[in-house]
């Protein structure tokens, strides 16, 4: 019954129904089993598929950036997939409704496919359920899938994991950057914006994220787009040398360095933590959810040793201590 519901929803997903395409979100969103069945049933992988994450503290423009991307994508003819994940919304299909409503614009596009997400508070349940739905809208066949972190938090860190290119907005206004560099997003960058360049300051943020990459070379080095997003009110062409156009270029001069081989391996490892955590976190939960019959089997095991306490105390403490923020 299960599997045969799980392939009708592959087969709609595949075929661009995308009410097929909201219920195999929605399943996810739900961390039911069925979904686990979807995923697996998904063709493999489409490298060509463009997965950018936008975040960035409160009120910075993330919102404003993800609509004229949007635009800017559909001016080249790309089917569009993004995913608004709020950590904190515990709803199902939760509408963030400030977004919705500026999203609305592209509520009738055929070619656009705009979903929030929220999370049953589950460790690790919302990064595992975003690169799910990740996969789903990549079967759907859209080119550029974004996905734009409300807020910033552990949660919303993790969800950068499931990306390719990360994009970390700040701007001008003070504290911006500091909250941002508080909850680790500014190494994770892949590619800056410094948004509300119309506002004083914005020559010093841009000195200031220079001099920061300058003390931390890496292979790749972010490159920093200022935006004035409020210019693009109802603006629907965009010349080669508009700041969007810079900021997607430089989007995809990224996509092109992750398929060299250095960064791939330094990608693939990343990835291969991620998941390791995530298969954690979903064990305990398992074990928190069967408690009783988890405990049952440990009294029933044969077990050789008589300082089992001391050994499992050990494990436990080396491991936790290892991973704890440091109070100074
Ligand atoms: N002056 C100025 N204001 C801007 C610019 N871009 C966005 N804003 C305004 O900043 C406010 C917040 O923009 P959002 O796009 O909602 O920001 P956000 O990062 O999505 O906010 P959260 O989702 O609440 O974290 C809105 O009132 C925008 O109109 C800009 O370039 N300059
Ligand atoms: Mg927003």
């Amino acid at each position: 019954m299960r599997a045969e519901n799980a392939e009708h929803i592959v087969r709609g997903v595949m075929a661009g129904d995308r009410r097929a395409v909201a219920r195999a979100i929605t399943l996810v969103e739900n961390e039911d089993p069925v979904a686990d069945e979807i995923v697996h049933r998904l063709p493999p992988q489409n490298v060509n598929c463009k997965v950018v994450g936008l975040t960035g503290s409160p009120g910075v423009g993330k919102s404003t950036l993800t609509d004229v991307l949007i635009r800017y994508l559909r001016t080249m003819g790309q089917r569009v997939g993004v995913i608004a994940v709020d950590p904190s919304s515990p709803f199902t299909g939760g509408a963030i409704l400030g977004d919705r409503i500026r999203m609305n614009a592209h509520a009738l596009d055929p070619e656009v496919f705009i979903r929030s997400m929220g999370t049953r508070g589950s460790l690790g349940g919302l990064s595992r359920s975003t690169r799910q739905a990740i996969r789903i809208l990549e079967a759907y066949g859209c080119d550029t899938i974004l996905v734009e972190t409300v807020g910033v938090g552990q949660s919303e860190l993790d969800v950068m994991y499931t990306v390719q290119t990360v994009v970390v907005v700040t701007s001008p206004a003070a504290g911006d950057q500091i909250q941002a560099a508080k909850a680790g997003i500014m190494e994770i960058a892949d590619v800056f914006v410094v948004n509300k360049a119309d506002l004083p300051g914005v020559q010093r943020t841009v000195m200031e994220l220079e001099q920061m990459l300058d003390v931390s070379p890496k292979a790749w080095r972010p490159p920093i787009v200022q935006t004035i997003l409020p210019n693009y009110q109802n603006e629907t062409g965009f010349a080669p040398d508009d700041p969007i156009a810079k900021l997607w270029n430089a989007i995809c001069e990224h996509h092109a360095f992750l398929q060299t081989d250095a960064a791939f391996e330094i990608r693939q490892n990343k990835q291969t933590g991620e998941w390791m955590y995530l298969l954690i976190s979903q064990l305990e939960k398992q074990i928190r959810q069967s408690q009783d019959k988890f405990r049952r089997y440990l009294q029933e095991q044969q077990w050789e040793t008589k300082d089992y306490e001391d050994i499992t105390k050990q494990i436990a403490k080396t491991f936790v201590s290892q991973f704890q923020p440091k109070t100074t």
